[in-house]
């Protein structure tokens, strides 16, 4: 399960420099066989303190936190959707992403062009999103054409999507995106088959300058970024991107001694892997053993065989039983055998839902 983030941003916002970031921090890709391998993709592994405290109780010969991609989507450009810049070409990168950061400007730098000539990032993620908008709105249109005609002869089918593509429409004209319609959940997975641009969740990661990173109060671009997302129920982190890629140079101690020094407890890069994997819906779970402490991802909600199946098709076919422990019971017991003779391992069938920080050993039969 490869998940990607794609980011996006007008030109010169910091885009390249914040995904130059997350590929120095990078994973190591060996670990992770089902990324995808292309110079525009990042691995990075997300941060999680409950794999250390696991790695120091268990003492693996190996630990593996779980990773997601990033991919640096260059292109979008006033008019793109129409063929400007690059064309078109990025919509179907962004298709195939499954949640969006939108980098915008919030950085004053007289030496770095602006595409429009002055900052104004609520003027900049207007254009970025109606280019993704018209896009739709042509998906829209397409579909209309094709379901009209049968919605007229009252085919109920029919008539339920136009019912679906018709308030999108008028949602696209009035420049709003997808995911700001309301829809019931039958109308919801009409309009996912639609594969909308404008239905996929977004991150703003407002880019600010070296010297307003520590305090942005006064950096009125960035309250209008978190006023423009609250008004449509997205998130906001706020980012230096050209910190980040210094930060993403050092390692362990010495990233330690320049994050203090900076006086910042986590790296903007971190924030916005945790933001990202949130946004997605995601949780992880464990699993803990002498050869390999190991974070896995799911979709919150899974049931134990399919999160087994994360791990491996067999261990999903195979799937007999799983013995759970939470991860603060665990911690709280010092041991995986104190844990078991507290009681505190649980054994869990088929309906069991996993929960985030869940320390599995599944038992299985193939
Ligand atoms: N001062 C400053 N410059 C930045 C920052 N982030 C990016 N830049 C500069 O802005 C320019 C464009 O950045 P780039 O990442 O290539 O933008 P992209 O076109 O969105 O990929 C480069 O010269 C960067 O060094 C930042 O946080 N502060
Ligand atoms: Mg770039």
């Amino acid at each position: 399960m490869a998940l990607t983030t794609g980011i996006v941003g007008l030109p010169n916002v910091g885009k390249s420099t914040l995904f130059n970031a997350i590929t120095q921090a990078g994973a190591e890709s060996a670990n992770y066989p089902f990324c995808t391998i292309d110079p525009n993709v990042g691995i990075v592994e997300v941060p999680d303190h409950r794999l250390d405290k696991l790695t120091e109780m268990v003492e693996p010969h190996k630990t593996v936190p779980t990773a997601f991609e990033f991919t640096d989507i260059a292109g979008i450009v006033e008019g793109a959707s129409k063929g400007e810049g690059l064309g078109n070409k990025f919509l179907s990168h962004i298709r195939q992403v499954d949640a969006i950061s939108h980098v915008v400007r919030c950085f004053q730098d007289d030496n770095i062009t602006h595409v429009s000539g002055s900052v104004d990032p609520i003027r900049d993620i207007q254009v970025i999103n109606l280019e993704l908008i018209l896009a739709d709105l042509e998906t829209v249109e397409k579909r209309i054409g094709r379901v009209e005609k049968m919605a007229r002869q009252k085919d109920k089918e029919a008539m339920a999507e136009f019912e679906v593509l018709d308030k999108l429409r008028t949602a696209f004209e009035e420049e709003m995106p997808a995911r700001s319609v309301e829809l019931t959940k039958e109308q919801m997975k009409i309009a996912k088959g639609l594969h909308l641009l404008t239905m996929k969740p977004v991150l703003y990661v407002a880019n600010v300058s070296e010297d307003e990173l520590l305090d942005v109060s006064g950096n009125e671009y960035v309250q209008k970024v978190r006023e423009f997302a609250a008004g449509e129920g997205s998130e906001v982190i706020v980012v230096c991107a050209k910190i980040e890629s210094e930060i993403a140079e050092l390692d362990g101690e010495e990233r330690e001694e320049f994050l203090n020094e900076l006086g910042i407890e986590e790296s903007g890069l971190d924030q916005l892997i945790k933001a990202a994997y949130k946004l997605l819906g995601l949780e992880t779970y464990f699993t803990a053993g002498k050869q390999e402490v190991r974070a896995w991802t799911i979709h919150s909600g899974t049931k134990a065989p399919q999160a087994a199946g994360v791990i491996h098709t067999d261990f999903e076919r195979g799937f007999i039983r799983a013995e759970v422990v939470a991860y603060d019971d665990l911690i709280a017991a010092g041991s995986m055998s104190a844990a078991k003779d507290n009681g505190k391992v649980r054994l869990e069938g088929k309906e069991y839902i996993v929960q985030d920080g869940d320390i599995i050993h599944f038992r299985f039969n193939v």
